[in-house]
């Protein structure tokens, strides 16, 4: 038996109360679906199936680098993130592995990490190394860069914590190494573009020859910050080049909040998979930068058209398409398992949204060239309502059918509360 945190009983007097309505709702919808001859029994299936990981620093309350403002109850070391994860996983149904951040996650035993989330069933996800700022007891500094650094003994320094990220990940059962780097410049002229990039290539090279047979090394691009001029690994170009030139186990990792403006991240999305070169995702939405809103909180549609390409490739079978989800998210204002429940669900909503679109018909636009009834295509499904077929796929997996009802009538922010105290507030955001 699994250990819970939030009492079932709750959660299914309160889904009693709500089953009503939701099976007349889903059984008007299943009406509504079935004139396009879609079964919804199937989509609920595929709902069920549906997975994203949490990464383990969103349930910290995050901040800026002008101020952070803790929440209450939050969790203090990696235990007690996992606690909070297995309430997201536990309510929503759909979250049930975690993202780590090595040496954010500090574990003394991963034997002992391992059997408290086995007693939870989550699972580890992709293991995040971490060589984008100095650590106390560290003895080069990365203030001008680490796997790319001029000094060859600072890359080998930051090489080697991504060989340790890697043993560690074994210990878990994980099966990817994300590697992100915030190596770039502040100033024209600072670094010379094609020397630093053949710097990352070489450090890279050392890491890939490490990742076992049956692991990825996601590679995550970033446009700018924390450097202001340049990043080394700055777009999908520099990162499925680097892919390309580490071997079938590199792919290329799509953060939401790590592109230019404007940028058509569906479209890049499309390259990755036709190149199989797509790795994964982190799910988070923006409207400026690398703002880490929550999912489908400012572009739902375009989360919408990113499935659209994700269930294309699915439905043609594409070779080498596997591609891994998570979130990667900063909540300053709200409760971090709130906004964690609510994003899943609502990427969860994407793909759903992207399975009933008729594609017969898409195909049938875009051979004639009609770009209108192609636009409408997507816009029906888009505008369609899901949330029953969701709600259904939580209540028969043991979920809740309203979460953040359940969680808030649940108390468990000011239960944990009590055993957790308060943390200062001040500087960066990152827990
Ligand atoms: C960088 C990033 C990357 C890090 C995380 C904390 O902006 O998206 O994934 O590991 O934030
Ligand atoms: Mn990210
Ligand atoms: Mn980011």
């Amino acid at each position: 038996m699994k250990n819970q945190r939030i009492s079932s009983e709750l959660i299914s007097e309160n889904n009693e109360a709500a089953l009503k309505h939701l099976q007349e709702d889903y059984d008007h919808l299943s009406t509504v679906l079935s004139r396009q001859n879609i079964d919804i029994e199937a989509v609920t299936t595929q709902a069920q199936a549906f997975e994203i990981a949490v990464p383990s620093w969103g349930v910290g309350t995050g901040g800026t680098r002008f101020a952070r403002f803790p929440g209450i109850g939050e969790p203090r070391n990696v235990f007690e993130k996992l606690e909070d994860c297995a309430v997201i996983n536990q309510l929503s149904q759909c979250t049930g592995s975690v993202s780590p951040h090595f040496p954010w996650d500090k574990v003394d035993d991963f034997t002992e990490l391992k059997a408290f989330s086995d007693s939870y069933g989550l699972q580890w996800d992709s293991i995040n190394s971490n060589t984008f700022q100095d650590q106390a007891d560290q003895a080069l500094s990365y203030k001008y860069g680490s796997l790319t650094n001029t000094d060859a003994a600072t890359r080998e320094q930051a090489i080697a914590h991504n060989l340790e990220c890697i043993e560690w990940g074994k210990q878990l059962g994980s099966n990817r190494l994300t590697v992100w780097v915030g190596d770039g410049s502040n100033h024209p002229g600072q670094q010379h573009f094609q020397h630093s990039f053949e710097r990352y290539l070489d450090s890279m090279k050392t890491i890939y020859s490490a990742i076992p047979d049956d692991w990825e090394l996601h590679i995550e691009h970033k446009m700018f910050e924390p450097a202001f001029y340049s990043t080394v690994v700055q777009d999908w170009g520099s990162n499925i080049l680097a892919a390309m030139e580490l071997g079938d186990k590199a792919k290329s990792l799509v953060d939401l909040g790590h592109h230019a403006p404007n940028v058509n991240i569906e479209m890049i999305v499309s390259r990755l998979i036709q190149f199989k070169k797509l790795g994964g995702f982190h799910f988070n939405d923006s409207k400026y930068g690398d703002d880490d809103l929550d999912s489908g909180s400012i572009h739902p549609y375009q989360q919408f058209l990113i499935f659209n390409e994700l269930v294309d490739a699915e439905a043609r079978g594409q070779e080498g398409f596997n591609p891994s989800y998570m979130l990667d998210q900063s909540h300053n204002v709200t409760d971090p398992i709130e906004s964690l429940i609510n994003s899943a669900i609502e990427v969860q909503r994407s793909y759903i949204k992207a399975l009933i679109v008729d594609r017969a018909a898409l195909s049938d636009c875009q051979e004639r060239n009609d770009a209108l009834m192609a636009s409408n295509t997507l816009k029906q499904a888009f505008n369609l309502d899901v949330s029953p077929i969701l709600a259904m796929a939580r209540y028969r997996q043991g979920g809740a059918i309203n979460p953040l009802q359940t969680y808030r009538q649940s108390q468990y922010r000011a239960q944990v509360a009590e055993v957790r105290p308060s943390v200062a507030g001040s500087g960066s955001g990152i827990v």
